[in-house]
């Protein structure tokens, strides 16, 4: 039974951590400071940083489950090629979107 226990004990830390890891807080209020300064005057160069800071895995690419805010509420309609996913070209489509 001690030992169930102390396995299960390691297992949730194990997964804990592994939480932790996957959530970069830090970024994610980057990225959300850049997107709510984002404007229809904004550069690609700004749509650029927005893209590394949302693309937490660094696939090159967002995916449904990494956009936030106003990506994730326009994410069908930036998804041009409705891959489920947003690469930089699909993103920069934001700014058209933006008034
Ligand atoms: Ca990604
Ligand atoms: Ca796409």
């Amino acid at each position: 039974m001690k030992k169930i226990v102390l396995s299960l004990t390691i297992a949730m830390a194990i997964f804990s951590c592994n939480s932790v890891k996957n959530v970069n807080t830090s970024s994610m209020a980057d990225a959300a400071t850049l997107l709510s300064s984002l404007s229809s005057n904004s550069t690609v160069q700004q749509v650029s940083s927005l893209f590394s800071l949302l693309d937490s895995n660094k696939d090159e690419a967002i995916s449904s489950t990494e956009a936030i805010g106003s990506v994730a509420e326009n994410f069908t309609t930036l998804d041009t090629d409705s891959n489920s996913s947003l690469n930089l070209t699909e993103l920069t489509g934001l700014l058209g979107l933006l008034k």
